[in-house]
């Protein structure tokens, strides 16, 4: 053999050997898969990794090619469009090129109670609503065997309705002769004490209040610290004076509205003790415990 043959020869298999030393393997990309995610079930799909059949690339063989074969560059997206992302898929073992292959999606878990808001005004439809605050467990979003009740009947307010106390509400107010109607509490005055209010002689206690939402309880007091300064008075149920101090007894229950004259007919204002005399009316819930209601109070002068 001449030294120029040799020299061909040689040159040739400098070519093949760098030609096949550049071409890696499919096999080779798999080693690299498994040496980035080590543990990876996705490996056991081996070449379909990246190809759907070699050579040609799948979408997320083609990614990682783009990426200058960084595995960590692409690991945020979907390559194959089937909703979960390529480490999603790699951690899950499903294979991130091919979107036939993805992880099941898990059973949602099904709430179990529920936290609500306040229920909102009673609508002109007679119903009611409010909205969940918060699930428990956090997070459910499964079917549940109760569902959230996010509406109820309720009476509707009509025109001319006082609304239900929401807080414990009290309203001074200089005396009148009469009582007055009003829809809403502040409106509303609700004792008359009769001449006695502009300085005549007659005292005509008259306790009015117009239609409430709800059933009430009316309380009525009686407060005189000229004549007894120990103790405040409520009518009791049979119409009788009795002290704070033997309860909390409420003079009628369970009424929408009163027009009532609790002592009767003109009193002369001359049979009367002097001082000052105030009076309380208290509207609260029906058999409530008095966490809300409306205190109005008045009061009356005899000199
Ligand atoms: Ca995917």
């Amino acid at each position: 053999m001449s030294s120029r043959k040799l020299l061909v020869i040689l040159l040739a298999m400098v070519f093949i050997i760098g030609a096949v030393g550049s071409a890696r393997a499919s096999s080779d990309y798999v080693g690299d898969f498994t040496t980035a995610y080590p543990g990876s079930a996705t490996s056991s799909f081996s070449c379909s990794i990246c190809h759907t059949s070699e050579p040609t690339r799948n979408p997320y063989g083609a990614a990682w090619r783009s990426a200058n074969y960084n595995f960590t560059t692409i690991e945020s997206q979907d390559s194959d469009g089937d909703g979960a992302t390529n480490i999603v898929e790699i951690n899950a073992g499903t294979n991130p090129g091919s979107a036939t292959s993805k992880p099941t999606t898990p059973t949602p878990v099904a709430c179990t109670d529920y936290t609500y808001s306040a229920w909102s005004a009673c609508g002109a439809n007679g119903q009611q609503s409010r909205t969940v605050t918060a699930n428990t467990p956090s997070g459910c979003t499964g079917t549940p065997s109760t569902f959230a009740v996010l509406t109820q009947a309720c009476t509707p307010m009509s025109s001319g309705m006082m609304p239900m106390p929401t807080s414990q509400m009290m309203f001074l107010y200089d005396p009148t002769t009469d009582p007055v109607i009003g829809s809403a509490p502040e409106d509303s005055i609700p004792m008359g004490v009769g001449s006695v209010a502009v300085g005549g002689g007659m005292l005509t206690i008259h306790a009015e209040i117009g239609q409430f939402q709800m059933p009430m309880d009316i309380y009525f007091a009686l407060y005189a610290p000229l004549v007894d300064p120990f103790n405040i008075y409520l009518i009791n149920q049979a119409g009788d004076l009795q002290p704070v101090s033997m309860g909390m007894s409420p003079w009628i229950t369970d009424v929408t509205s009163i027009d009532e004259m609790p002592f009767g007919a003109d009193i002369p204002t001359s049979m009367l003790p002097e001082g000052t005399y105030y009076l309380g009316l208290m509207a609260t819930p029906a058999g409530s415990n008095m966490e809300t209601y409306y205190f109005w109070v008045t009061n009356f002068i005899i000199q």
